[in-house]
């Protein structure tokens, strides 16, 4: 019996391996979308893996994917502060989970950091009554305020999927080089390994029996000081009002329920007046 139970859960692990899970491997910056892995680092797993997840809370390989401390010949993009960017995947986010947007600054070229500085968060998708941004692509903004210099910008999305089992981290960098920024130095900050811990009531979450109303995503806070420019015009109402709502900047919390409508009214109306000019 107990060689039958792991005859199975091999055979489900097999299945899990081999099955083609999702990867960000496409990056689009100001409405010019790159090449498959321009501008990204690529994981050095073998092509049947490429698009396979990372468990290991300890482990490097939670920065930017298996093999990805090191840039590998990938090139860095010019970005200016405020520009939307988009991640696009292989494969739509089929796993339930959270997605979100990290930073962390290069001391030097970007194509020479290991990611092992401080990292900082700039979006949080989480879910919505109980569903999750499943998504084929996420577009958020780079950070107006945030310092001139060389950044690895990171996207996670967290499979929880499988409650009992290890969650997935599903991890990709793109290396970017900000202009025209500002001069805030983003908090709060954490390392990677170390921002996630297995005691983290996000990570360990049974998606399918918790009331999601409460739910906190893993990692830092969103950092503070995020204006209500850098919310894309295209996210919903709900998206929006959530981004207000997890900048703890005290004034900006407390309008949001009313600042969403107006700023999400304002958005079509200026669009519509530049489309008739
Ligand atoms: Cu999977």
């Amino acid at each position: 019996m107990k060689a039958l139970l792991s005859l199975t859960a091999l055979a489900a692990l097999a299945a899990e391996t081999v099955s083609a899970h999702y990867i960000f491997q496409q990056l689009s910056v100001a409405g010019t979308r790159y090449p498959v892995w321009k501008y990204i680092r690529r994981n050095s797993n073998p092509a049947w893996l490429q698009n396979g997840p990372v468990t290991d809370l300890s482990s490097t390989d939670l920065r930017c994917n298996v093999g990805g401390q090191v840039s590998n010949g990938t090139e860095t993009v010019t970005v200016r502060a405020g520009d939307q960017f988009t991640f696009h995947l292989d494969t739509a986010v089929y796993h339930q989970g959270p997605t979100s947007l990290y930073m962390s600054r290069a001391p030097g070229k970007v194509e020479d950091y290991d990611g092992s500085g401080p990292w900082f968060k700039i979006y949080d998708w989480g879910p919505s009554g109980n569903s999750w941004a499943m998504r084929d692509s996420y577009t958020y903004n780079i950070p107006r305020c945030i310092p001139d210099g060389e950044y690895l910008l990171r996207i996670q999305q967290l499979g929880l999927h499988n409650p009992g089992a290890e969650p997935q981290f599903y991890i990709s960098c793109a290396q970017v080089k900000v202009t025209n920024g500002g001069t805030t130095n983003p908090t709060p900050t954490a390392n990677i390994p170390g921002a996630f811990r297995k005691t983290d009531p996000g990570y360990t979450v049974n998606i399918y029996n918790t009331n999601l109303a409460n739910y906190v995503v893993p990692g830092p806070r969103v950092m503070t000081g995020l204006v209500e420019r850098e919310v894309p015009a295209h996210l919903t109402l709900s998206d929006q009002a959530r981004s207000y709502m997890t900048d703890k900047a005290g004034l900006v919390r407390a309008a949001s329920k009313f600042m969403g409508p107006v700023v999400f009214i304002w958005h079509r109306v200026f669009k519509f007046t530049s489309w008739i000019n």
